[in-house]
This record gives structure tokens, sequence and C-alpha cells, in this order.
């Protein structure tokens, strides 16, 4: 069934279809879009929820009472739809002041500033029930070797994040916050680059089961890294607290393609990871529709995500319930691997007195044994192009 409905928990940043196509080359090809339009649209084509910045919502500058009634007519929106918010996030990025950075500015009244946008647009998204807050440092960072001391400016980052964390927590507020990676753009290198240095930094903080990571698909391809491994890395201890999906075409600037263009084959294991791994949380899509495209087109691109979603759901559902792959797998070896490498009960002594384990070891005959990997991908394949 390749129809979205809001349990397919599918979401979208008010800023992706909100997009007008502006780069750096060149100027909007779409005008402005009403973010209550987005959450119409977005509801009638089965999507679960949208995300948005602060700005997205509210315009930078806004008095209090524009502000208000901006937001009263967006959660009525809300209301009408049954759309839900479950993240938002802060800008740091778009206005000049933010040049040199937020949470690690080289200007401390910037710093400060940082945080108090943050924390402002928290309450906001908690009031619109939201769960979990992004934080996307994009110019947390420097493009030459002297303008930023990155030890000291990860003391500061480490201080914004415990500050806010030290909020939500005397809030009372049912909130955690997701490191979103990038290696770089629009900085020229951008702290916290990767999702495993978003990890690392994590557990240097006073509150790490606050803050997880929300990786996205084109983030750590612009990296050169395998994204469905690196995923799999946060599930695995436990951080993935939110997605970016979207496509890429390898090392390159940030594509922001529909999900499932650019690296199919990426998309159809991460597919298959979230929708066996565990991961509950929304499939959210931070993409841009090309600026090609009129509203028709960016409507068609929204759908296309979702759809190729589901597609990729069936298609490694049908892998995986295939007889012949699981035979595959077991060729394979991958239940050898699921095995612990010492017998239940058994000592790093036992290990040591095991004769078989080294002294004779057959390390020519197991290294004759092919691994049947070939055979195995090949499989995927054929269910991916949907031939099998
Ligand atoms: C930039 C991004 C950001 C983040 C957003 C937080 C503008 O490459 O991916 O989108 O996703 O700021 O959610
Ligand atoms: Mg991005
Ligand atoms: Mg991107
Ligand atoms: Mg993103």
């Amino acid at each position: 069934n390749l129809t979205p409905t809001p349990e397919h928990k599918f979401t979208f940043g008010l800023w992706t279809v909100g997009w007008q196509g502006r780069d750096p080359f060149g100027d909007a090809t779409r005008a402005p879009l009403d973010p209550v339009e987005s959450v119409n649209r977005l509801a009638e084509l089965g999507a679960y929820g949208v995300t948005f910045h602060d700005d997205d919502l509210i315009p930078f500058g806004s008095s209090d009472a524009e502000r208000d009634a901006i937001v009263k007519r967006f959660r009525q929106a809300l209301d009408a739809t049954g759309m839900k918010v479950p993240m938002a996030t802060t800008n740091l990025f778009t206005h000049p002041v933010f040049k040199d950075g937020g949470f690690t500015a080289n200007d401390r009244e910037v710093r400060r500033y940082a945080l108090r946008k943050v924390i402002r647009n928290i309450d906001l998204a908690v009031e619109l029930g939201a769960t979990t807050y992004v934080a996307w440092g994009g110019r947390e960072g420097a493009e030459s070797g002297a303008a930023k001391d990155v030890r000291v400016a990860l003391d500061r980052m480490k201080e914004a994040f415990d500050i806010l964390g030290q909020y939500v927590t005397e809030q009372g507020y049912d909130l955690r916050f997701a490191v979103e990676p990038k290696p770089n753009e629009p900085r020229g290198d951008i702290l916290l680059p990767t999702v495993g240095h978003a990890l690392a930094f994590i557990n240097s903080l006073e509150r790490p089961e606050l803050v997880g990571v929300n990786p996205e698909v084109g983030h750590e391809q612009m990296a050169g890294l395998n994204f469905p491994h690196g995923i799999a890395q946060a599930l695995w201890h436990g951080k993935l607290f939110h997605i970016d999906l979207n496509g890429q075409s390898g090392i390159k600037y940030d594509q922001d393609l529909r999900f499932g263009a650019g690296d199919l084959r990426s998309a159809f294991w991460l597919v298959d990871l979230l929708e066996r791994g565990g991961y509950e949380g929304p499939r959210h899509f931070d993409f841009k529709p090309p600026r090609t495209e009129d509203y028709d087109g960016v409507w068609a691109s929204a759908a296309g995500c979702m759809r190729n979603y589901l597609i990729l759901k069936e298609r490694a559902a049908a892998f995986r319930a295939d007889p012949a792959v699981q035979e595959a797998l077991r060729a394979s070896r991958l239940d050898d691997l699921a095995r612990p490498t010492l017998a239940a009960g058994e000592t790093l002594a036992d290990l040591l007195a095991d004769r078989s384990a080294y002294e004779d070891f057959d390390a020519d005959g197991l290294a004759a044994r092919g691994m049947a990997f070939e055979a195995l991908d090949q499989l995927a394949m054929d269910h991916l192009t949907g031939v099998r």
C-alpha cells in the first residue's frame, strides 16, 4: 500500500516545501508559501505533521502581537487538520549576526542572544506538543585556522547544551535535544561534522541522556560516509532521536533531493534498517524541491518523498521475507555473527586454553571459504528493482 497516512508518521519542515529556490547563484523562483497552506496541503497528502525553525513561522523581528496572531492562526490549522508538531528548531544561521556562529560565536553577546532565541522557541515548541528539539550548528565553524580555537569553542558548545538541559529540566518539559551534524556548508568547516563526532561530544555533557542525534542523509554522504552505517551506530547507542531524510548523489554540496533520489541503494538499506531497527520516531523529510519546480512540482516532490519511502519499505520487507534471502543470509553466516565470540559461560582462560582457537586453527582452510556476499547482494538488487 503506497498511500501515505498519519500512521506512517511522515513529517516535513516548513522550510522544505517553503523553500523559494534562492541559492548562492540565483534569486527565488517561487513566491513565498504561507505556513498554513503548507499544513493544509501536507495534511491532504497524508503527512503526520510539520516542523519549523522559529523564523519559518514567525518572521525575524516580529512584534509580540504579530507573533501571537501568527501562532494562533497556525494552531487553528493544526487543530483543523490534526497535524502534529513533533519537533522544532532554531534559526541560528540566516541573520548576519550569526555570521560567526550562535553557541560558539567569538562574540559573547551573540552567544547569549543565541541561547535566549533558542529558549524562547523551546517554550513555543513545547506548547505545540514537540518532544524533540533539533540543533543544527551550520554557522558554528570556521574558514581559516586561527579564527576558531576549536577546543575552546567546544567548551562553549558544551556550555550551551548544559544550559539548555538545565532549562528544560527546571521547566519540567518532556523535551530531548538532537544534534544535527554536517561537515561543511555554509561554514567552510563545521563543528561536530559527523554522527560520530556528535556522539562523542554528547558523552561530555552534564545531561547526556537528554541529547541524541538528528542525522541527515545528505550530510553524512557529503563526508563520504555510509549513512545506514552511521544510523546503525546511533541506534546501537540509543541515540537516534530524530532523522532528516532526503537524497544525495555523493560528495558535493548539500543537494536535499527528495527522498529516494540520488543514492537509491543506500536509501533501500536505510529503510530496511529503520523499519527493523526499533526507530519509532517521525520519518522527517528535510529536502528542497528543485528551483525548477512551480508549486505543482513542490507538492509532487513532497508526495514523492513519502511514496519512495513506502516503496522501499515494501521492497525491503519482501527482501527479508524471501526464503531465498534467508538461505543466502545463512550462507553468508550472518547468524554466526550474531553468536557471541565466547560461548555462554566460557571464560577468557578457556579461550586461551582452546588449542583449536589458535594452535590448531586452520587459517588456510577458513580463508578458502567464500562469503557468498555477491549472491546475497544480487537478491537485494532483484528485490529493490522489483524483478523478484
Ligand atoms: C541544513 C539543514 C538544516 C537543519 C535544520 C534543523 C535548514 O543543511 O539540514 O535545515 O535540518 O536547521 O532541523
Ligand atoms: Mg541539510
Ligand atoms: Mg541536506
Ligand atoms: Mg537537516
